[in-house]
């Protein structure tokens, strides 16, 4: 009896373990068309690959990765298609990152014309089988077969941007961190990772040319010469210097990572304003000795603001985009542009003469006439701009190709300007605020709070705009500033579940986005994903 009880038990966990999803609406973000189909295919050590096709060369290491990591095994490859296989196949119909996945009992199959389109069939594939594939280490010795539930997927995105922002400024994240962000953000089809480099608190990314950029920029607290934020010193460790930054070789190494993934960078240099860091760094290159402007920023740093009317600024800045624009193939370069102090450059000197050389009136034709000249410095390391929506929308000289991130909430406006425009309203895509307003969430209240479901709700073009409108909206952005984010766990807390909401406002055509279908995914195989990551996202009241 006992050894009958044993073997009972024996079958129910190999098959809990094992067993295929019975649900195959588990995918995140939701695709254009799922379809079942019959039985079920086991993906084994004896499972091999065959492709037509370089292109899924990272769709295919990706599955061989944490193959050997949690199953011990990875694929070999076959001589010629054949069954108990993975098949990928060139499709030169398909859209740039579209891709068509079938799973039969036999054979899956995925085809996609770019890399990007393997890729994202492999994340749905890696959806469709059972969650301890995502695991980071090895958690069942038993998972050596992968059961996965018959279908047909055919999916393509909504935007071509879909991105995440990380400030890396106010607190120091470090490279393995990094990492695992950006991994994340690929797993749910998000294409662009947008990293906020520098600000008040810390200039984070090394500049071979200027070495005090780190040596004092990325360094703060006692002993230092830069102040600390007023948030981080509200709430984080007064009395403990915080330093970090990335040297050229980590910058090198997340660049290729993201790139195995379909993830572009997209590197934030905030300037003239939040530069508290460069600034202190070299003020004597970036800000007029004769200066008399005393000024606090909105987050209260007093003076933080480079001058636009010495040159040495932009010899500078110009160093700066020469190195940045090496390390990172991105055809974009965000310089920042957002929140410049009232009161700033009023009692410059430089400012005043160069007010009066090009005929100036005001600090906003300043700002203007900085941003043109970024912008020309921009284009001749053959990088377009994206500016925070303040400094994009007031003038336009920029070039066309310029892109305004809207956090401000009439994003449409800029569209109906005919700037292009990414949408970044702080009130739902800020994951900086708290999930619920209570004392002890973590995260901003200014623009919150923002539940999952309040992210689910955004729609990035209204159903009144006319296509040509809506034509210059590039897609959506989330941005998880880092002010309250004093460690590793705050900001996977933050992050998630509501990222999932943020990918599928990216991906998913409207019509497909329904709040309690996306809630069993999200809150049913979405977590269970996140959990075998150990991951710490904040639970749902009702998962
Ligand atoms: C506003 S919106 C900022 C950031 C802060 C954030 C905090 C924008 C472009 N700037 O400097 O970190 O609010 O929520």
């Amino acid at each position: 009896m006992k050894m009958f009880i044993s073997l009972l038990l024996c079958i129910f966990f190999a098959q809990t373990s094992l067993s295929a999803r019975s649900d195959i609406n588990v995918i995140i973000p939701k695709p254009q068309k799922v379809e079942s189909g019959i039985g079920e295919f086991i993906l084994t050590d004896t499972t091999r690959y065959f492709s037509q096709t370089p292109l899924s060369r990272n769709a295919l290491d990706y599955l061989q990765e944490h193959l050997q990591l949690n199953a011990g095994y990875k694929l070999s490859e076959a001589a010629s298609p054949q069954e108990n296989s993975l098949l990928f196949k060139y499709n030169g119909e398909l859209g740039e990152e579209a891709y068509r996945l079938q799973v039969a009992q036999t054979q899956i199959t995925l085809e996609a014309k770019s890399g990007a389109g393997f890729f994202y069939a492999m994340m749905s594939l890696m959806q469709l089988m059972p969650p301890a594939i995502w695991s980071e280490e090895r958690t069942d010795e038993a998972a050596v077969s992968w059961p996965l539930p018959a279908c047909t997927v055919e999916d393509y995105p909504r935007f071509r941007w879909r991105g995440m922002m990380l400030d890396s400024s106010r607190n120091f994240f470090s490279k393995t961190y990094v990492k695992k962000f950006i991994d994340r953000l690929a797993q749910n089809k998000i294409n662009v990772f947008h990293w906020h480099l520098t600000d008040d608190e810390g200039w984070r990314i090394e500049i071979r040319q200027y070495p005090l950029l780190t040596a004092v920029g990325a360094r703060r607290g006692p002993g230092t010469e830069l102040p600390f934020s007023l948030y981080p010193a509200m709430r984080g460790p007064k009395d403990k210097l915080q330093e970090g930054y990335y040297t050229q070789d980590d910058i090198r190494e997340i660049v290729a990572y993201a790139q195995k993934r379909s993830v572009s960078i997209l590197p934030e240099i905030d300037v003239p304003g939040h530069a508290k860091a460069a600034v202190t760094a070299y003020p004597a290159l970036l800000q007029d000795p004769g200066d008399k402007s005393r000024y606090t920023s909105v987050q209260k740093i007093g003076n933080n603001t480079i001058d636009a009317g010495l040159e040495s600024s932009y010899v500078l800045l110009e160093e700066v985009i020469k190195e940045v624009a090496a390390l990172f193939p991105f055809g974009y370069i965000h310089l920042g542009g957002d929140e410049i102090p009232k009161g700033a450059w009023h009692r410059s000197p430089s400012i005043a003469k160069l007010m009066k050389r090009e005929g100036l009136s005001d600090t906003k034709e300043v700002q203007a006439y900085f941003f043109n000249r970024m912008d020309s410095i921009l284009a001749k390391y053959g990088r377009k701009m994206v500016l925070w929506q303040e400094a994009g929308t007031d003038y336009n000289t920029l070039r066309d190709e310029t892109v305004v991130m809207a956090w401000r909430g009439d994003g449409i406006r800029a569209a109906v300007n005919r700037h292009k425009v990414i949408m970044s309203p702080a009130k739902y895509l800020y994951f900086d605020q708290q999930y619920i307003k209570k004392k002890e969430e973590p995260g901003h209240t200014w623009a919150g709070p923002t539940d999952t479901e309040k992210v689910y709700s955004y729609r990035p073009v209204p159903e009144t705009v006319t296509p040509e409108v809506a034509a210059f909206v590039q897609g959506v952005h989330g941005c998880l500033w880092s002010e309250t984010v004093l460690n590793e766990a705050i900001a996977d807390y933050l992050a998630w579940p509501r990222t999932f909401a943020l990918a599928e406002i990216g991906w998913s055509d409207r019509t497909r986005r329904d709040w309690k279908d996306f809630e069993k995914r999200a809150f049913g195989a979405g977590l269970q994903r996140l959990d075998s990551q150990k991951i710490n996202y904040r639970k749902p009241k009702n998962p």
